[in-house]
């Protein structure tokens, strides 16, 4: 009995030296001290030795016993604690490691220059209109007085797509001037609109690109004429460019309005003296305008022994890199972080 203790008493303490984690642990200790472990049959079995023998024996096991639970206990801890060294190890954060920061995003200068042109136009009482960017034929030249083969074509450097099902035209809208025939024909005059949107046109250099953004606008009704406009136009600017700046208006040609003219400003630049930006001219060509042309008006059918209208057209591109002094227009679609952050207002 004694050698039996002993020797259990041996491979119960080596076994637990060697148990590896926590769980192989607590099964040693119900193999070993629970209900029908090794050491709690032994310990019954003391019943059948001789009396003589039994104290002693009995605390031979229980020293045992107490040995094999201290020993438990001990192998729990250091299980425990190199658990723990691998866990800190594994999670370790080195906090002198610089924070990835995420940079602030802005609005983008055309996205800037556009909310307040559209800004400015609903605060005049225009409310914004919205159509598709691919139009038929009609809508984006017929309507607007450019019948196939004018020379006006040219001007504008279509995108032209496969035919729709039923096997009319159709094109990347190269104005927004679609937009405002589609809102005569859904509206009857007094009418006021104003249609910003992109545009496309086969065309790519330094003041060209094959996408941009315009603001057109137009306003239909008794007795409007060429003063209104003019009105109208030379407070945006000066709203725009917040300054107020010589304007002039320049006879100009547009199929759709008649008369046409070009506007112009005095260079924000040089102050009317002349320099590169306005090539010596003292002027900057900001934006165009007219008088709805009569073919239109009758395209939408609109008396026009009743109503009257203008009509006007923006660039956002082009105003926006003379307000905030940009040379190259492909500067806005390169996605340079360089430029957008410091051309982009952070919200
Ligand atoms: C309708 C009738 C007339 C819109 C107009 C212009 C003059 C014009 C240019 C400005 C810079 C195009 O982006 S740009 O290159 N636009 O000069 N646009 S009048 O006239 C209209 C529009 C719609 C029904």
């Amino acid at each position: 009995m004694r050698d039996k203790l002993e020797r259990l008493k041996e491979s119960a303490l080596r076994a637990v030296d060697q148990a590896a984690n926590p769980a192989e642990l607590e099964e040693l200790r119900v193999r070993l001290l629970g209900k029908k472990g090794e050491l709690t049959q032994v310990l019954r079995e003391l019943g059948t030795v001789p009396p003589a023998e039994r104290p002693a024996l009995g605390e031979l096991a229980n020293v045992i016993k107490t040995a094999v639970q201290q020993r438990l206990e001990s192998r729990g801890e250091t299980l425990q604690a190199q658990a723990m060294e691998l866990r800190l190890h594994a999670e370790a954060v080195d906090v002198t490691l610089p924070g990835r920061r995420q940079p602030p995003g802005g609005v983008h200068p055309v996205t800037r220059a556009f909310q307040e042109i559209n800004g400015i136009f609903l605060a005049m009482g225009f409310p914004v209109a919205s159509g598709p960017e691919i139009e038929s034929d009609w809508h984006n030249f017929e309507a607007l007085n450019i019948p196939a083969d004018h020379p006006a074509r040219e001007m504008h450097d279509t995108f032209y797509l496969p035919p729709a099902a039923d096997g009319s035209k159709r094109v990347l809208r190269t104005h927004t001037s679609p937009v405002q025939i589609r809102a005569m024909l859904a509206h009857k005059p007094p009418l006021r609109f104003l249609a910003p949107g992109r545009v496309y046109r086969c065309d790519s250099d330094i003041t060209h690109s094959p996408m941009f953004h315009q603001v057109e606008g137009f306003m239909v009704d008794r007795d409007v004429h060429f003063g209104h406009l003019k009105g109208i136009l030379e407070l945006f600017l000066e709203r725009f460019f917040e300054r107020s700046l010589p304007v002039r208006f320049r006879p100009s040609y547009f199929p759709f309005t008649e008369p046409s003219a070009e506007v112009d400003m005095g260079c924000l630049f040089c102050g009317g003296k002349g320099c590169r930006v306005c090539k010596g001219s003292g002027w900057l060509e900001v934006l165009g305008c007219g008088m709805i042309h009569p073919n239109v008006l009758k395209s939408v059918h609109i008396d026009q022994e009743v109503w009257s209208g203008f009509a006007f057209g923006i660039g956002v591109e082009r105003l926006a890199m003379l307000k905030y002094g940009i040379d190259d227009l492909r500067n806005f679609y390169d996605n340079d972080v360089r430029f957008l952050t410091r051309h982009a207002v952070m919200v």
